[in-house]
């Protein structure tokens, strides 16, 4: 197993629209297993292939409270089930120390594929609901930080560049 980089705000490279996963094979269970562990390790609660810069339609997530319950969504489409939206602070690992509101459907039904490639579907309401999509939005080039003003946006850019230069 190996940890992953993750690509920060504002990387051009998390703004790629990933593409369809044609074939559910071992080299494929190998990313979703150092996924896992990479968001495990952050910890996090949701990653999406696009932030390890792989841009297939793959997303593995955890909302449990011991870390024990691992989903992974292959090719995930997602169908809102209500006009009513809720909203929730959002973190990102992709935007490390930054939290914002964002608004959402608050009620979500999910079809995708599991790591065998078998569908299955799911209907989610609260933070599984939330975190779904958040990650989709990730395959889709997007990021919490595109639902706030541009000016906290543009905030929340200037400061991890500065963190990431002096990292370099
Ligand atoms: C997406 O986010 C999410 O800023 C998953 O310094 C977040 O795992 C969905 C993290 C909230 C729904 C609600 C963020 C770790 C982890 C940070 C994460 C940080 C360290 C974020
Ligand atoms: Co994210």
């Amino acid at each position: 197993m190996a940890l992953l980089e993750i690509l920060e705000f504002p990387d051009p490279r998390l703004r790629t629209i990933a593409s369809p996963v044609e074939q559910v094979d071992d080299a494929m269970r190998e990313l979703i297993d150092n996924m896992f562990e990479t968001m495990y390790d952050a910890p996090g609660i949701g990653l999406a292939a696009t932030q390890v810069n792989v841009h297939k339609r793959l997303l593995v997530m955890d909302i449990s409270d011991e870390g024990d319950q691992p989903m992974v969504f292959i090719n995930p489409q997602i169908t809102p089930l209500t006009d009513e939206t809720k909203t929730y602070d959002e973190g990102c690992l992709s935007v490390p120390g930054f939290y914002e509101t964002v608004e959402r459907p608050d009620r979500v039904r999910i079809n995708a594929l599991d790591r065998n490639g078998e569908a299955f579907e799911l209907e989610a309401d609260g933070l599984l609901a939330v975190c779904i999509q958040h990650e989709i939005d990730h395959l889709d080039g997007k990021l919490f930080v595109d639902y706030v003003s541009r000016l906290k946006r543009e905030r929340i850019r200037k400061k991890l560049e500065k963190v990431q230069r002096q990292r370099a």
